[in-house]
């Protein structure tokens, strides 16, 4: 392994995430917009002006609109940013990778989370927390397109249990909310904010354009939202398909 990615690999181990700078080329960068933006119409036309994302890209673009997601799977700083922080049975699979999108027409937020975490039910509560720190499952990563400041985490929460006040933030959830509703936009957005800043320790992560982010996605962590903030960053799990399996049987256990 390259010294040079010394740093991501303590990050990603101590604080469950790690940002490579620079990591898609201008010329790329230009083709995967386009084939993003082909991806948004589809996106909207699907599911709405607010969809959050198209995934896979592969069952909805031609294989020629296709191709400049293949020739990012196939950079070699990209591949070896993985090798250096994921363990030897990560995988890219260019049919699985997706496009998270900014809505066009109303803020919000979702809920800070721990991917897949189904805490209301304590057997498959139990087989998730089984696969939390295996290192093969729960790698996925973020590429902005454009510049994207809408993913916040609670750093170093991916390898532990809830703290205190991530507990009563979860508590709190279950409660009736006193607030009035928020009727128009900047008071969504307002409102949006305010649920984000509620969790301790909360952190937005920066990224720019071409930018990598490598997390495991049982961190503390959420999106949020604005129409004003253009968004297509791409976003895919690069694992194994047998870590895929096994974080999935977990989930189903019953
Ligand atoms: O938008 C993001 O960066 C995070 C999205 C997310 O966590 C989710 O959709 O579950």
């Amino acid at each position: 392994m390259p010294s040079s990615f010394q740093p991501q690999l303590d990050s990603f181990q101590t604080l469950g995430y790690c940002l490579f700078p620079r990591v898609v080329p201008a010329s790329l960068l230009a083709d995967l917009r386009r084939s993003a933006e082909l991806a948004r119409e589809i996106a909207h036309r699907l599911r709405g002006p607010d969809a959050q994302r198209l995934q896979p890209l592969s069952a909805h673009l031609a294989p020629a609109d296709m191709r400049p997601l293949e020739d990012l799977y196939a950079l070699p700083n990209l591949r070896a940013a993985l090798a250096a922080i994921l363990p030897p049975s990560h995988r890219l699979n260019v049919a699985t990778i997706g496009v998270l999108f900014e809505p066009s027409q109303k803020p919000y937020t979702t809920h800070w989370h721990r991917d897949a975490r189904d805490v209301k039910d304590p057997q498959r509560l139990a087989a998730w927390e089984s696969t939390q720190n295996n290192p093969d499952c729960w790698n996925q990563m973020n590429l902005p397109l454009y510049e994207d400041t809408c993913t916040w985490v609670v750093p170093a929460s991916h390898n532990r249990p809830d703290s205190p006040g991530e507990a009563a933030w979860l508590a709190s959830q279950d409660l009736p909310d006193p607030r009035p509703a928020p009727t128009t936009d900047e008071e969504r957005e307002h409102r949006s904010l305010d649920n984000v800043r509620a969790m301790p320790g909360g952190q937005r992560v920066v990224l720019d354009a071409g930018d990598l982010l490598l997390y495991r996605n049982t961190l503390w962590h959420l999106g949020n939202y604005t129409p004003y903030k253009r968004r297509a960053t791409l976003h895919d799990n690069p694992m194994s398909p047998e870590a895929l399996k096994l974080g999935g049987e977990a989930l189903a256990k019953r």
